[in-house]
């Protein structure tokens, strides 16, 4: 199976409560490398542009809300099926539907309030990495 690249996200519930180092060290034992990584505040319209596939959901405005409420954490996580892999150690969006042992599971306090974002196809993971990082910021430490 070829490498595969996807964008994740600590949200910032999980920034604000400290839990930083806690999911990154969740995605080292995994084995998905880190291939850059960087912290920001999104604006609600940030929010907005990236979240943009659930606009008119009922979630959309809280959700762009609380996504700009505080620094978030972008990663590019880079591996062998990554982006399935990430999503399985993230669990369902919502944590009472989360497997044992996902970080959803063990940390999130609600379904919005999820600590963490992955990128859910291919397609979605190269416009996510996009809206975050550039070209030479994915060269990654060799
Ligand atoms: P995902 O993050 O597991 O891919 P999506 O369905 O893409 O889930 O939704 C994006 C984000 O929107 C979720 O992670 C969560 O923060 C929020 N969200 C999704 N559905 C709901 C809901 O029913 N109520 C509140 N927030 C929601
Ligand atoms: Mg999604």
């Amino acid at each position: 199976m070829e490498s595969e690249r996807t964008l994740a996200m600590i949200k910032p519930d999980a920034v604000a409560r400290g839990l930083v180092p806690r999911i990154l060290s969740r995605i080292q034992e995994s084995g998905l490398k880190i291939l850059a990584l960087k912290s920001l505040k999104l604006t609600a319209s940030d929010a907005g542009g990236f979240y943009e596939v659930h606009k008119g959901k009922h979630f959309y405005e809280p959700l762009c809300s609380f996504m700009s409420s505080g620094p978030i954490i972008a990663l590019v996580l880079e591996g062998e099926d990554a982006i399935a892999r990430w999503r399985k150690l993230m669990g369902a969006t919502d944590p009472a539907e989360a497997d044992n042992g996902t970080i959803r599971k063990e940390l999130a306090e609600s379904k919005e309030r999820n600590v963490v974002h992955g990128s859910d196809s291919k397609e979605t993971a190269a416009f996510e990495i996009s809206f975050f990082f550039s070209g030479i910021e994915l060269t990654g430490i060799k």
